[in-house]
């Protein structure tokens, strides 16, 4: 298929995790120009794109500048616009309120300006990367079992604020203007490309390289525990998340702008897993367990009878959100997403490949 012949995506994000497994998706296939947006950095950004790098194109750009976002929209006339833009860290949002509101908020609206603007609402589609987060603590003041695209969102950080801005400015500009724009409302996902500072990279991290003495023997019993070892300082035990691997989130994303009408779709795993037995998987894999004594700030985790995990105050959020299970039920139904990884999968990649 020559160039002019293919689809044009624009990725706002691609240096990110999903970014770059997004890219690799649309390059294998085979009919997408993939265009990814980077933004200037002292050190080097695109680590995670460097194995396709000579199969995409990078330009720079920022999401919150808003004649940036104008002029690359105009010049590339994109097919599909991923945008995957954002601050994403949510306990780091409250440190940063006003730049997570930014990027996260009016970074997605210079895009739907942009194609409204420009006159590209019938060349365009648009996916927003909205989260479980917009709904807060909604499983349990609702005492729902799942969340699906119904239920009430009530976020509790700036992080979600943002993102629930965006998330309605993409409806608006459906209903409006009759804009392709969509909401992905994805559920936690990881990978060996997750950034460093998410819980699960963070425990594989300190499993094998603080903890335990090498990846030669993982998943043998009995592996040699480092000398130097130092134990995992960790906040919230016992909050549960609904992990996905990024790979099946990205086909997802996909999915949700081949859709014949613009609709909004909830993707996870529809499998809750807390913290506390994250760590007890990875220890696990490792031919470990995990004994845990104590309890509050006291609790500590211990292997072979030493302290390895340690509750740290420092990673307490200043509003929690303790449960988040999604229901892809529509979905799987409308689109016919079927996940390949299940959390034992997703920890057995992220220990080989971190
Ligand atoms: P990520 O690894 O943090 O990647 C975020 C990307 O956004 C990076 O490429 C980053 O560039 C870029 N970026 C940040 N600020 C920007 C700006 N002002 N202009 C242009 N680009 C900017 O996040 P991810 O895990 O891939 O998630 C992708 C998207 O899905 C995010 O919007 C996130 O909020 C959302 N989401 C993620 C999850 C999850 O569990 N992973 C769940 C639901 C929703 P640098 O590389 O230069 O930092
Ligand atoms: O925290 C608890 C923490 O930072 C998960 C983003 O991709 O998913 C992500 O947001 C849980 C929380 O992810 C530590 O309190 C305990 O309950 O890995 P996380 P997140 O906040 O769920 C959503 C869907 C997004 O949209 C976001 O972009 O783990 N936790 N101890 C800890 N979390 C961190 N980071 N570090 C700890 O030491």
């Amino acid at each position: 298929m020559s160039s002019i012949d293919k689809k044009v995506a624009l990725i706002f994000g691609i240096t990110g995790q999903d970014g770059s497994y997004l890219s690799e998706y649309l390059l294998s296939l085979n009919n997408y120009r993939v265009i990814g947006i980077m933004r200037r950095s002292s050190s080097f950004n695109t680590g995670r794109l460097d194995y396709i790098r000579d199969k995409i194109e990078l330009v720079y750009g920022d999401i919150s500048d808003t004649a940036c976002v104008f002029e690359l929209i105009s010049k590339y006339v994109p097919d599909e616009i991923y945008n995957l833009a954002a601050q994403s860290h949510v306990a780091i949002s409250f440190q940063l309120e006003k730049y997570t509101m930014d990027v996260d908020a009016l970074g997605p609206l210079n895009i739907l300006q942009a194609v409204r603007l420009l006159n590209l609402k019938d060349k365009c589609k648009i996916y927003q990367a909205s989260t479980s987060e917009l709904y807060g603590n909604t499983l349990n003041t609702h005492h729902l079992t799942s969340l699906d695209e119904n239920s009430p969102m009530n976020p509790v950080s700036p992080y979600a604020i943002a993102k629930l801005y965006a998330y309605h400015m993409v409806r608006h500009y459906r209903d409006a203007f009759g804009i392709f724009a969509v909401n992905g409302i994805l559920q936690n996902h990881e990978s060996s490309r997750r950034g460093d500072n998410f819980v699960t990279k963070k425990i594989v991290l300190w499993a094998k390289y603080k903890w335990f003495s090498s990846l030669q023997n993982y998943g043998m019993k009995n592996d040699k525990l480092r000398v130097d070892r130092e134990p995992l300082h960790i906040g919230k035990l016992d909050s549960s998340r609904d992990w996905s691997h990024a790979k099946d989130m990205v086909k997802g994303m996909w999915m949700i702008l081949q859709s014949s009408t613009p609709e909004d779709y909830v993707l996870g795993s529809g499998v809750r897993t807390t913290v506390r037995t994250f760590i007890e998987k990875v220890v696990q894999a490792y031919g470990f367990t995990v004994e845990w004594k104590g309890s509050g700030l006291e609790e500590k985790g211990y292997i072979q009878n030493e302290v390895a995990i340690i509750i740290d105050p420092r990673y307490y959020r200043p509003n929690e959100l303790s449960d988040l299970v999604g229901n892809p039920e529509k979905a799987k139904t409308k689109l016919g997403w079927q996940p390949e990884y299940n959390i034992d999968t997703l920890i057995d990649e992220m220990i080989q490949n971190s």
